[in-house]
């Protein structure tokens, strides 16, 4: 009996395997952290957006994120990259989000997927597609109808994409969890009584969708069950309240490794010391999941940064923008990674104690029998510190915390940083040749040019419909006085303003991140007679956040010449450029045009258009716009990012010289490059560089 017994258990117990690699098992939660395949799980994770690089960095950037010692890969999911058009999906190249995710499967990592839809991520208009927002009667974020349905749709049409894939871990696939919403605990009183119950529904709507894996929201005090409330932020284990039920675990969804970077600001440094402190602390108060945002940032191509969002996205993570090993953060994290994962097995299912060694010293202890313990002793003091623990003495450097996976020796030191290296670029071509640019000077349309016509200023966001960050507003002014000289006062909303009389440029203003709207006041030479006023308004990518993005407005939205107001008044507008039309900024569109010869001297609002070769080797290839104002670039068609050189930090340096080109859009001969220059910058002082590690 007890041998048939035995041998029904074992066939069981093969089937349940078997099952299990097939199918997966769900995957849950209790208390401690989350559950796969029936273990408890201690999980380091770190975001890669797949939009931000290229298909053929995604594998590289995946083995360097698990050498780091990560087990998970968290990205968004960009609706308005996938759905550009209502009813017409894209997800190709850049925006394959099946293959990026079978990459990392194919790595053996987790995936936790945040769908969003509103995600928010320094993305042109929070990752919302701007057709949203001509939808009559919406309010997003809100429990509104029509948001409701499109969120719904989009957010099915994910979860479906992935089912039909077998993605969830359910399934037997790498995602582990998957997120709803978005910080929404920061906007959710600006929508009163209506924010509770649209997130009560958005937390059903998505427990419905029968994923197999949890589901979180972060920062968001009040997730409804079973929606798992997680924590972003830098100092998680000193801020987080903690899940809101004792049997959910404590996970900490965005611990920014350092910060994105706005034009005209210098990047923010955040310390390897002061992160892996941060994650130590958040380990041993129980915390059992840490993303890192971002492990690799990348690149804001095309026009997908929101407003004022320089290219280089997170730089400073642990892989840069161009997926190269940033030091010390990099080897720092995979030391505390391999502290951690070496007492995983007392972190998990030990019983945690904490006292305190000192004024300012205190001990997190994980005790599981008598053998098996792990220890983090934690200095707050800004000097260094001798205490004993179990009546032995240990040094604790300031601010920092040392990791006893046995509970007496010394593995990490949060403090102690070892690895070292630097980055330095290379210069490989010089553009300083005038007879290999050509330029085509964009024409400046005045009122009789334009079609669409409106007696009011219209709002540039609902206009231009982000086709085009470009949108002119052209008037007529007839001025007989005799005074020459007259006083123009422009009131924008956003984020630059090109005024032109009779064709010439008279003055430009721009807002800054902090603050997008701005006045500007000039001097205007009118002629006697009839003058053709125009202003180029440009937008540097949408909002991304805050209540009520709907409602939001740009560009010009007042106007005063000698103290009369045009505001109101017969306006003639084009959206967006007569080159970005024709698209000459492709092999194709270029020869639409009538290309000139380069004299020295350089005009605002020109295209410049040359060929070049690709650098040797595999060393990530940049453009050194050192030399350039502001502007957009492409290589062979592709929309490699706005620049803003002439933005200067305060410290009077540009926020960005170097646009990263993916090697993958290059050919080794005859790329095309082509810049759209609103200001007067010097191509013949462009360089191609590559990067390069100086020391290991
Ligand atoms: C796994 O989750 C799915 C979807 O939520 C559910 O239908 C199924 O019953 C679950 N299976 C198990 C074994 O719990
Ligand atoms: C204003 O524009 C009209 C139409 O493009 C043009 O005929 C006229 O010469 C322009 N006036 C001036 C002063 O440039
Ligand atoms: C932003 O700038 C505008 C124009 O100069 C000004 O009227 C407004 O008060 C400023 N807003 C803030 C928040 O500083
Ligand atoms: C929760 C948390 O730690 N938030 C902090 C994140 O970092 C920003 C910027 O440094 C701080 O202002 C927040 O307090």
């Amino acid at each position: 009996m007890v041998k048939v017994w035995w041998c029904f258990s074992f066939a069981f117990i093969l089937i349940r395997v078997f099952i299990g690699a097939v199918y997966g098992d769900n995957v849950t939660y209790d208390g401690r952290s989350l559950i796969i395949d029936g273990q408890h799980k201690i999980l380091f994770s770190g975001s890669i957006h797949y939009p931000r690089s290229t298909p053929q960095m995604w594998p590289n950037l995946i083995a360097k994120a698990k050498e780091g010692g990560l087990d998970v890969i968290q990205t968004y999911v960009f609706w308005n990259l996938h759905e550009p058009q209502q009813g017409q999906y894209d997800f190709r190249g850049m925006r394959n989000i099946v293959r990026f995710i079978k990459e990392i499967q194919a790595q053996g990592l987790y995936v936790t997927l945040r769908i969003g839809p509103y995600i928010e991520s320094e993305c042109t208009y929070g990752g919302l597609p701007l057709w949203l927002h001509d939808i009559p009667g919406i309010v997003f974020r809100s429990d509104n109808e029509q948001f409701k349905f499109h969120m719904q749709r989009f957010t099915a049409k994910i979860v479906n994409l992935m089912k039909s894939a077998n993605l969830f871990a359910s399934q037997g696939g790498p995602i582990i969890l998957s997120q709803i919403e978005n910080e929404y605990g920061n906007v959710e009183g600006a929508f009163h009584e209506k924010g509770l119950s649209y997130i009560r529904w958005a937390a059903q709507m998505a427990v419905g969708l029968q994923t197999g894996v949890p589901w979180v929201m972060c920062k968001q005090d009040n997730a409804p069950d079973p929606v798992i409330n997680t924590c972003n932020g830098m100092q998680c284990g000193k801020t987080f309240k903690g899940p809101n039920s004792p049997n959910k675990p404590s996970l900490w969804t965005e611990n920014w490794t350092s910060f994105y970077q706005v034009f005209g600001e210098v990047p923010y440094i955040r310390s390897a010391e002061d992160i892996a402190y941060n994650v130590a602390l958040f380990i041993a108060k129980r915390g059992s999941y840490v993303n890192y945002y971002m492990y690799h940032g990348g690149t804001n191509f095309d026009r997908i940064a929101s407003a004022f969002v320089v290219t280089a996205y997170y730089d400073e993570a642990p892989l840069d923008e161009y997926g190269l090993v940033r030091e010390p953060k990099w080897g720092h994290l995979k030391e505390l990674h391999e502290a951690i994962k070496s007492c995983s097995n007392s972190l998990l299912y030990g019983t945690q104690t904490s006292f305190s060694l000192g004024t300012q010293q205190n001990a997190y202890v994980f005790r599981r029998s008598s053998i098996e313990c792990a220890a983090f002793l934690e200095n707050t003091e800004d000097r260094s510190v001798t205490i004993q623990f179990q009546n032995i003495p240990y040094q604790l450097p300031p601010n920092s915390i040392s990791i006893l996976p046995d509970c007496k020796n010394v593995a990490f030191n949060t403090a102690k940083v070892r690895a070292q290296n630097a980055r330095a670029m290379k210069s490989q071509l010089q553009f300083n040749s005038a007879e290999k640019w050509k330029v085509y000077r964009e024409a400046i349309p005045s009122f009789a040019d334009t079609s669409l016509r409106a007696n009011t200023l219209l709002d540039q966001i609902s206009t231009a419909k982000d086709t085009s960050d470009y949108l002119w507003y052209t008037f007529r002014l007839y001025d007989n006085s005799a005074n020459a000289q007259s006083i123009l006062s422009a009131y924008s909303h956003g984020h630059v303003l090109h005024a032109f009389v009779n064709g010439n440029l008279v003055g430009s203003k721009h807002g800054s991140h902090k603050n997008v709207s701005f006045v500007m006041e000039n001097k205007l030479n009118l002629i006697s007679g009839m003058n053709n006023i125009s202003f180029l308004s440009a937008t540097v990518g949408l909002p991304n956040s805050g209540a009520y993005l709907e409602g939001r407005v740009a560009g010009l939205r007042s106007l005063k010449v000698q103290g009369r107001d045009f505001t109101n008044q017969a306006w003639g507008y084009q959206v967006g450029l007569l080159g970005e039309k024709l698209q000459i900024y492709t092999a194709s569109g270029s020869s639409k045009v009538k290309w000139e010869s380069f004299l020295s001297s350089t005009k605002p609002l020109t295209w410049y258009k040359t060929t070049f070769d690709a650098p040797v080797g595999n060393d990530p290839v940049v453009l050194n716009l050192g030399s350039m104002g502001k502007g957009y670039t492409w290589v062979n068609g592709q929309g490699i990012g706005r620049y803003w050189v002439s933005f200067h930090t305060p410290q009077g340096t540009p926020s960005q010289k170097w646009y990263h080109i993916p090697r993958s859009l290059l050919k080794s001969t005859g790329n095309l490059l082509v810049l759209l220059e609103e200001e007067t910058g010097n191509p013949l002082g462009i360089t191609l560089d590559t990067v390069y590690i100086t020391s290991q």
